[in-house]
């Protein structure tokens, strides 16, 4: 008997197990249609009407940023909590009832997208992963959102559940670090969760439903991004959090600063939320003074990842050096770089890097002008979400498989050529995306070239850029068929008796070296909320002021459109009396 996950909590090995699948099926359909979407924009190859390109977008964007992303986090949270609780789930059949309300309702979503392909019914929700209005869905939609992210909420209850108990019993002690992470990621959760939850349930179903005639667009879509940038760190989180508690240890070494670690994600939680009107920089009413709040805040907020390098770095430097590496550089080589678990780790560390750079341009007020809504941004979120969080989630689940199931991975060195895939197909693509968004290629389009009208490309031409986005595109559908074969393969292999230990990374600094304040949830609740407060509570007033709770009249530019309606109503008038006078004057000749 070996000392794996499923050995020591073979219930819960259940739950993560199942989160996981539910993961993989998500990344299975949302690989499939990205695949699609890059040909077809492309020009490569095309099978699908232009027209139904938005369902294959929101399919494509639902299914991997909302459904792989989370329920492959809910998998790791849960293994986070009992294994650094040393405890199981206080009670296992309200964990299978947040993780069924999650199946369920990413079922209704998915159903109500993928009915979008066929005429027979009138059931459809093209409406993209941001489902800004006046872009409608049938209500099954936003119904099943909402039951996913209730499930989300009692899952992270369930966690804070295992705490309260162990807290009970080790009431000295210091909250372990990976239950830690979990907890401030989930608070952050709730906090961002409130925005959507209102952009849906008070606005956008009701009129889905059909018992409101009109919503106010900006105010959906600010409530939305009030969401939708903390939901990036919720995917990136957890990816940090095996980049803490794994990759050290993976590289032979311990994690160089647990109350390093402590403090980015008490830094995550109080500063996440009130940057999201850096996605609004260009939205038409919201004053130029909020947008440059949020980005000052979001300027701040790279603090965290900036420390985040440098602890992991650090600790990989450890570990190799354990291992015998030396020199200024020379260290690198003595890195396990044959063990995919790493080296997918590693690789997507190294293009997080890159994609923090792209994100910090995106933040610039000034600069966003140059890069909103062009195919740059769909570069940014491919290196962040799409290799940062993807690759990793993917390159741990070389380690997890086998704790989960009982069986020795099926095939370590395709898991490897897997990992080194998916860093060489994002390459070719989101390099080419960046530079595409450059020129102006804009995103969001089937048909991107507009009639007549030639993007000039600085060094090379689009076609080449093409070229590489298809063919990044081939290379990291190549890698899916790899990974799968991979999970396939070891679901099928035979159960291993000789499985590494369950565990995770030591540290050369523990928490015993953390100010106690750092364990304060309550203040760092606190703090983030009187941020969200001061950053959200004058532009959603004033967006409701000026165009009402359920709109339709926003006002896009307040400060001209006075002057606008004017001299408006005076052309009209002078063009009125020019006609009708011209009319009599043509009568009067006629007669
Ligand atoms: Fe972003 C748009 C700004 C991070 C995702 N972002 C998006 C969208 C998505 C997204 C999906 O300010 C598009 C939304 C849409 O559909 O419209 N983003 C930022 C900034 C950061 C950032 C400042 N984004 C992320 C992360 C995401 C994500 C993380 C997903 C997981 N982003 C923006 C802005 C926009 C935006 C604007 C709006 C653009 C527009 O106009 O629409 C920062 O958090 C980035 C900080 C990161 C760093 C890098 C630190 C480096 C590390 C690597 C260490 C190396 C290792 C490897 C471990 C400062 C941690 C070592 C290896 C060896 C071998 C030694
Ligand atoms: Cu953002």
């Amino acid at each position: 008997m070996s000392n794996a996950y499923i050995d020591e909590f073979p219930a819960e090995a259940k739950i993560v197990r199942a989160a996981f699948y539910s993961s993989f099926l998500a990344l299975a359909l949302g690989g499939v249609f990205g695949i699609i979407q890059t040909l077809h924009r492309t020009d490569f190859l095309r099978f699908i009407d232009s027209v139904d390109y938005y369902t294959v977008l929101t399919a494509h964007g639902v299914f991997l940023v909302i459904s792989f992303t989370i329920f492959f986090l809910v998998g790791i949270f849960t293994w986070a909590i009992t294994t650094s609780l040393d405890r199981g789930l206080e009670d296992i059949r309200f964990s299978w009832g947040w993780y069924s309300l999650m199946a369920v309702g990413i079922t209704l979503t998915g159903v109500a997208i993928l009915a979008g392909f066929t005429d027979a019914t009138d059931i459809s929700a093209s409406v993209l992963f941001t489902f800004y209005a006046p872009l409608q869905a049938h209500p099954m939609f936003y119904l099943g959102l909402v039951l996913f992210v209730v499930g989300t909420w009692l899952a992270g209850a369930d966690w804070f559940r295992s705490w309260w108990a162990w807290k009970t019993e080790n009431p000295d002690e210091r909250i372990p670090l990976p239950t830690f992470m979990v907890l401030t990621t989930m608070l952050m959760w709730y906090i961002a969760t409130l925005g959507v939850a209102v952009a849906i349930l008070a606005f956008l179903l009701p009129w889905s439903l059909g018992w409101i005639d009109t919503v106010n667009p900006l105010l959906t879509r600010t409530l939305f991004w009030f969401f939708g940038h903390p939901v990036v760190y919720f995917w990136l989180m957890p990816a940090y959090m095996m980049w803490y508690v794994m990759l050290p240890k993976i590289s032979g070494g311990k994690l160089f600063s647990d109350p390093l670690a402590r403090v980015v994600f008490v830094l995550f939680l109080v500063l996440s939320v009130p940057t999201g009107i850096h996605h609004q920089y260009l939205d038409p009413g919201i004053a130029e003074g909020f947008k440059f709040i949020a980005m000052t805040n979001t300027m701040f907020l790279l603090l965290p990842s900036l420390l985040t390098a440098f602890t992991v770095v650090a600790s990989m430097e450890h570990g190799a050096r354990q291992r015998g590496g030396e020199g200024y550089f020379g260290w690198l080589k003595a890195l396990p770089w044959r063990d995919p678990v790493f080296t997918g780790m590693a690789l997507a560390g190294l293009m997080f890097a890159a994609a923090g750079f792209s994100g910090m341009i995106n933040a610039g007020m000034n600069i966003n002008y140059l890069v909103h809504n062009t195919f740059w941004v769909v570069g940014h979120f491919h290196l962040t979400v799409g290799t940062a969080v993807a690759l990793t989630f993917m390159a741990v689940t070389y380690w997890f498989l086998p704790q989960v199931t009982g069986r020795a991975l099926w095939n370590r060195s395709v898991a490897l050529g897997q990992v080194v895939l998916w860093f060489i197909g994002m390459t070719f693509m989101s390099n080419a995306m960046h530079r595409g968004g450059l020129l102006g290629i804009p995103r969001r389009t089937a048909e991107p070239q507009y009639e007549g009208f030639e993007f000039e490309a600085a060094v090379g031409s689009v076609a080449e850029l093409d070229a590489q986005i298809a063919l990044g595109g081939v290379l990291l559908t190549l890698s899916l068929v790899l990974f799968f074969a991979n999970v396939i393969g070891t679901a099928l292999n035979g159960k291993s008796d000789s499985l590494p230990a369950n565990g995770y990374a030591e540290t050369l600094s523990g928490p015993e070296d953390a100010p106690l304040v750092l364990d304060n949830l309550k203040l760092w609740t606190a703090i983030a909320v009187v941020l969200v407060i001061f950053a959200y509570t004058f532009p959603l007033l004033s967006i409701i002021e000026r165009g009402g709770l359920f709109g339709p009249e926003v006002i896009p530019f307040p400060l001209t459109l006075e002057s606008v309606t004017t001299v408006g109503i005076a052309l009209e008038t002078v063009a009125t009396e020019t006609v009708d006078g011209a009319t009599s004057a043509l009568v009067g000749v006629i007669r």
